[in-house]
């Protein structure tokens, strides 16, 4: 049987009291609910604190370039799509250096998970603005505030026809547990965007701001979340009242269900005709 302890990694070193925690905490309690061995899991990261989680937790891990998780996560999946991957990373290495990723990662519908850590600032490189810091946010770099309204990533993932979108908050983490276990039981592509805490560069979206103004979308009991245009509309709430929970999912076929080289099993048990390789292999020469 899995465990907990299982998936223990090396020593962190986020600040006390960081949100990243509670990220940490639930991926593995959702991986060892749902019985998934460390062996079955690669976890894909780029540069930043949230780009830290593989190194925290003990499973095949792969660490990149800034912005660059998703083609690394898309070439493993592709490889071995049998394998449970993992994308991680923080805002601005997901909806902005990476942003161009994040758009065709979703088109193709790539079955990967991917974690974003949304504390709407670049933690690692020490508190400037990034694409999801709220209008007026004051940092170093915007000491008049932000002038430019902020990206909507569940917005955004609605648009480009995304098969599954949620949102989570890591202050609560059975919430993010069980959107986690949703997320990896989805066949297909999943954005999780999840609600952040940064306790030292962001005093505006604390635990408590956040805590005040959250509410789950599964509670309304009408909500739909095989409708496109109801997510829609509540992806738009953000300030007083922000939703959290799956916004939308539907079954579509993913990417590497459409390879018939992938039809025999994962590339990576499949035989390599030796020969054909080294041909290959001399054309580069
Ligand atoms: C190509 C490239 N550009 C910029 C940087 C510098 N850099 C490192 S982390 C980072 C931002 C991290 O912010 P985010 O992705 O939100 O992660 P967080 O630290 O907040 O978790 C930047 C700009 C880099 N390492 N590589
Ligand atoms: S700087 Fe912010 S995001 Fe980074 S470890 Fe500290 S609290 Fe967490
Ligand atoms: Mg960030």
């Amino acid at each position: 049987m899995v465990k907990l302890e299982d998936y223990r990694g090396g020593e962190t070193a986020w600040c006390p009291g960081c949100g990243n925690f509670g990220i940490l905490t639930a991926l593995k309690k959702a991986l060892v609910d749902l019985g998934i061995a460390p062996y079955e899991v690669l976890i894909v990261s780029g540069i930043g604190q949230a780009g830290k989680l593989p190194h925290y937790m003990k499973c095949n891990t792969f660490n990149g370039l800034h912005g660059r998780t998703l083609p690394v996560a898309t070439a493993a999946k592709l490889a071995n799509h049998r394998l449970h991957v993992f994308a991680v990373g923080g805002d601005g290495d997901g909806y902005g250096e990476g942003g161009n990723h994040l758009i065709h990662t979703i088109r193709r519908n790539v079955g990967v998970k991917y974690l974003v850590h949304n504390n709407q600032i670049y933690g690692l490189t020490k508190g400037q603005a990034s694409p999801t810091s709220d209008l007026g946010f004051v940092t170093k770099t915007t000491p008049r505030g932000v002038v430019a309204p902020p990206l909507n990533p569940i917005a955004l993932a609605l648009a480009l026809g995304a098969s599954f979108v949620a949102r989570s908050f890591s202050g609560d983490i059975p919430h993010l547990v069980h959107v986690l276990k949703e997320a990896i039981r989805h066949r297909g592509f999943a954005l999780v965007d999840i609600l952040q805490p940064c306790v030292t560069f962001n005093y505006l979206n604390t635990f408590a701001w956040y805590r005040k103004r959250i509410y789950k979308l599964e509670e309304e009991k009408t909500y739909d979340s095989a409708d496109r245009f109801s997510a829609f509309k509540k992806a738009q709430e953000w300030g007083d009242r922000i939703p959290v929970g799956v916004f939308y999912k539907e079954g579509r076929p993913t990417f590497e269900e459409q390879f018939p080289a992938l039809k025999d099993g994962p590339l990576v048990k499949q035989k390599i005709e030796l020969q054909r390789l080294e041909g290959l292999m001399e054309e580069f020469t």
